[in-house]
């Protein structure tokens, strides 16, 4: 396929030209690889990942398996696809690494190490995902600043606090381009997350549609942030393409599209399926790891910086979401 002129219509730069992708087999990667493929040409975006992942990722364009710790391996890529940008979305979720905080600080922060390293190496730019786990109990809950106190719980959200200071880093000391948001809950119909607190938000689609109902492991009235995917993804191309002399705030823009609790998105879905109906069972450990993040986050700086502009708010995200799961449904019952 041949790149688009003006992905946004927004007089995009395309100062991303060879593009290599980590994570690729991810919740984002799944997504974020296609789009990119349809904006740079099929042949421009290296997808990467830990193991083989079937459909577009591997089948749409070039594919290889990296372990992104694997410092040589990951060099020797970016050496022969001469690749110009890293998109590092590599890692291992909020709930999962809390039941293996030692391996997911070897593949979060180690990994991110080194796709740093190899970034300097070959000067390509870099981006990274941080997350609102990078905030912790003692940070202002509602309205979060861009910059405040960082003081998370989560091994998850530790690495991430020290990834954001290391882009910052290997930016001031190396001069390596690195870019970074803080994404909160991200909603997609194409793949299921794994091991995040916020699933639950993706989930309840699925089991609303299938079941009418939906058991939820996050207290009522427990709030975070969220973004639909296709906002996401935008966000990202937004950001790596924006002119780096606006850019106060590198690592990393908070960034989201709307504040939620599980009562509110229920509230969302019974606009569309009436007999919908939400009930609790909370998981302790999810739910401490939830309370110890933002309830929204300002994100004045993402919106100043570099032209943030999400544009699916609850109800317009859930209308969507049920369209196309409704329509995944079809597809595969034929
Ligand atoms: C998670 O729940 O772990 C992620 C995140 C907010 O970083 N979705």
């Amino acid at each position: 396929m041949e790149p688009l002129e003006d992905p946004h219509g927004k007089g995009g730069l395309h100062v991303m030209k060879r593009i290599i992708v980590t994570g690729a087999s991810g919740q984002i990667g799944i997504e974020l690889v296609p789009y990119l493929r349809k904006i740079y040409g099929d042949s421009n975006v290296l997808a990467t990942a830990r193991r083989h992942v079937p459909g577009p990722v591997s089948e749409g364009g070039p594919f290889e398996l990296l372990d992104v710790r694997d410092g040589k391996t990951f060099s020797k890529l970016v050496s022969s696809f001469k690749a110009d940008t890293i998109l590092h979305l590599a890692g291992i979720l909020s709930a999962k690494a809390e039941t293996m905080p030692q391996e997911s600080w070897d593949i979060n922060l180690g990994g991110t190490f080194t796709a740093l390293e190899v970034a300097r190496e070959h000067g390509a730019a870099l981006f990274f995902p941080s997350s609102i786990a990078a905030f912790g109990p003692s940070t202002p809950q509602d309205n979060t600043p861009q910059v405040t106190i960082q003081r998370p719980t989560t091994i998850y959200g530790v690495a991430k606090v020290t990834c954001e200071l290391l882009c910052d880093y290997y930016h001031k000391k190396y001069g390596v381009d690195t870019r970074g948001l803080r994404f909160p809950g991200l909603i997609s119909y194409e793949a299921l997350p794994g091991g995040g607190t916020t699933d639950y938000a993706v989930h309840i689609y699925y089991e609303a549609l299938s079941k009418g109902r939906y058991t939820c492991y996050i207290a009522p009235g427990t709030y975070m942030d969220m973004m639909y995917m296709p906002d996401a993804l935008a966000a990202v191309v937004q950001l790596m393409e924006a002119d780096p002399s606006k850019l106060v705030n590198r690592n990393a823009y908070n960034v989201s599209a709307m504040s939620f609790a599980p009562e509110d998105i229920a509230a969302s879905i019974k606009k569309f399926i009436p007999e919908f109906e939400i009930s609790y069972d909370v998981d302790p450990v999810r739910q401490a790891i939830a309370e110890s993040w933002p309830n929204s986050l300002d994100c004045t700086a993402a919106k100043e910086e570099w032209g943030f502009d999400p544009e699916y708010d609850l109800d317009r995200m859930t209308q969507d979401m049920l369209e196309r799961l409704k329509q995944k449904r079809q597809a595969t019952e034929g």
